[in-house]
């Protein structure tokens, strides 16, 4: 899954992509070099950044999800919590609905429904702009996975088909490092009712706080990152940099699923 975000404040490629043209560019460069899905956003999640708009939070997605959608051949993932958004974003053409908030806004849950397309449901602690303040845990793992059943469960109750739903842990959503860590290792015990699972640590706070680097530096770690995560099942792989992400994936599944 290739990360297009058109938000002028993204943490890690902010504005880069606000045309439709260049968002589209890069879209059509992620699809060559391998991703199935684009993860198109236009809400920026970054601890402490500021609240959009419905309505500029639609300008920014609905016509680089339509460029997308009659021009290359992958899925078009929403990432969005906003009902509207989601319902827009399917009549667009988009594939996946994807929300950091776990369709827990008043709304998001009927809006998805409606359309009838798979969701991803992914963990939080607390909102953006304070979710880095002081995380805490009495066990992450069990917290999450105990999360992450209870909104499948809410979901499916609501009409779900269970075909059509993803988890996510969340990386850095609400987390230390060492939460992210244990998470990573964890990733297998995470899986509910044997969903698929998706993980995003592209370019995250976690990477440099190992490493003590910038955004622009942390692909090398990303890429471990990837890899262990694979190792331990995780089945899409969310990232800014798809071809050396697809290429770290591609020998980490096959060692992974080597028959001796
Ligand atoms: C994630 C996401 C993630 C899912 C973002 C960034 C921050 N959606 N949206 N999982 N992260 N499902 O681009 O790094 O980890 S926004």
């Amino acid at each position: 899954m290739g990360v297009l975000n058109v938000t002028p404040d993204s943490f890690s490629d902010g504005g880069q992509f606000v045309s439709v043209a260049s968002a589209f560019d890069h879209a059509q460069r992620m699809v060559d070099e391998g991703a199935a899905l684009i993860d198109v956003g236009g809400e920026s999640t970054r601890p402490g950044a500021s609240p959009v708009s419905t309505q500029q939070e639609l300008d920014r997605v609905i016509p680089v999800i339509e460029k997308i959608a009659a021009n290359l051949d992958c899925v078009i993932s929403i990432d969005s919590s906003c009902p509207q958004v989601m319902a827009a974003a399917a009549q667009a053409g988009a594939g996946l609905l994807n929300d950091v908030r776990a369709f827990q806004r008043e709304g998001a849950l009927q809006a998805a429904i409606k359309t009838g397309l798979p969701i991803c449901l992914m963990h939080m602690s607390g909102e953006p702009a304070t979710m880095q303040d002081q995380p805490r845990y009495d066990s992450v793992v069990d917290e999450v996975q105990a999360f992450l059943l209870a909104r499948v469960e809410a979901c499916l109750s609501a009409g779900v088909d269970r075909n059509n739903i993803i988890i996510d842990p969340g990386f850095g959503f609400g987390k230390t490092l060492a939460h992210n860590l244990t998470l990573v290792n964890a990733l297998e015990k995470l899986r509910v009712m044997d969903l698929p699972i998706l993980v995003g640590m592209s370019r995250k706070s976690m990477i440099g706080a190992i490493l003590n680097n910038e955004t622009s530096e942390r692909l090398y770690g990303g890429l471990a990152l990837a890899s262990i995560a694979v190792q331990h099942g995780a089945n899409i792989i969310r990232t800014h940099d798809v071809k050396p992400t697809s290429d770290a994936v591609a020998v980490a599944y096959a060692v992974k699923t080597c028959a001796n």
